[in-house]
């Protein structure tokens, strides 16, 4: 466990008061106590009582144990052969629906916003979960200041397409470049992500540098890595993994304990780092917050 300092903490998280909320959610999943925290808050007996119920994932295991199929299907393949991937300077094309298309420098994308930090629970299709405390950037904020136009219904997320520098895409293993999207509703709910750093730090390659898409309420594989083009459409884009198996990888792909991979259960998920099974909850715990987008769907046949 990598216990960080109240100085390793982002700027943004020590003095804006209206990520007070970020903060105290990764204090009280860190389990940080107050000496760790020098008084930054008066609350924190509170906040320390946590369960292992959320603690965060190892460092090595968030920056070792990975899906990044661009690097190899292994889950240390990532890890190993991403490091090379040149991620400065960094472009993102801003096209289709939208008032402002442009190829944009990463840092100009992003210069109006300041990172946020959100202790998220991921949860893979393929049942392993883990609590990751990200650095990221609402999309909603990102999404406004590109001002879509009334016909924006989806948005499109494109990973680059360069087989020489990402040696997975020599192979046949998925359609390339991988590609993401979401409902407008969903791209613009406060807690979908726009990524740019993790447990303090910039995000290492093989979690996808320098820019990736977290929605913490669906499987892992709705967030695609190193971004290089974000289309706003009016019909709902093919994904990657959609194209690849249509009836084992839904366009939602919510969090759904009672809709079963066709192969295996969804019910219960490997916590990476801890020993025993734990249950799946219905949008990875986020129901409160997201269960509204959803209202009158069959989630059964749109899952
Ligand atoms: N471009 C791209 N994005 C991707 C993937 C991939 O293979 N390529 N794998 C997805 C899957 S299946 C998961 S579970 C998460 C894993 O993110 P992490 O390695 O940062 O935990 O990335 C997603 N994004
Ligand atoms: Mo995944």
């Amino acid at each position: 466990m990598l216990i960080r300092r109240p100085s390793d903490l982002p700027a943004s998280e020590i003095t804006d008061q209206s990520l007070f909320w970020n903060r105290r959610d990764f204090l009280k999943a860190a389990g940080l106590g107050a000496a760790a925290v020098g008084g930054l808050l008066p609350s924190m007996n509170l906040l320390s009582r946590r369960s292992d119920e959320d603690k965060l994932t190892p460092w090595e295991d968030v920056t070792g144990y990975n899906n990044y199929y661009e690097f190899g299907t292994g889950k240390d393949d990532p890890a190993r052969q991403a490091g090379g991937l040149r991620t400065k300077p960094w472009k993102v094309d801003i096209a289709g629906e939208v008032k402002r298309p442009a190829v944009y420098d990463l840092g100009d994308l992003l210069k109006p916003f300041t990172p946020v930090e959100r202790v998220y629970r991921m949860r893979c299709v393929e049942g392993w979960s883990m609590v990751i405390p990200w650095l990221g950037i609402p999309l909603g904020g990102i999404i406004d200041r590109l001002e879509p136009t009334s016909k924006a219904k989806y948005v499109e997320f494109t990973t680059l397409l360069d087989p020489q520098q990402m040696p997975g895409q020599q192979r046949g293993v998925l359609e390339w470049p991988y590609v993401e999207a979401l409902r407008m509703d969903e791209a613009r709910h406060p807690l979908t992500l726009m990524v740019t750093g993790v447990y303090g730090k910039p995000l290492p390659n093989q979690n996808g540098a320098p820019l990736r898409l977290i929605v913490p309420w669906k499987y892992g594989f709705k967030g695609g890595k190193s971004i290089v083009k974000i289309r706003f459409r009016e019909t709902q884009p093919q994904t990657t993994w959609n194209i690849a198996a249509p009836d084992e990888y839904g366009f939602f792909a919510n969090v759904n304990p009672e809709v079963d991979h066709p192969r295996w259960s969804q019910s219960r998920e490997r916590r990476i780092g801890q020993l025993f099974k734990r249950k799946t909850l219905m949008f990875n715990g986020y129901g409160d917050q997201v269960a509204s987008l959803y209202a009158g769907m069959d989630l059964r046949k749109n899952f």
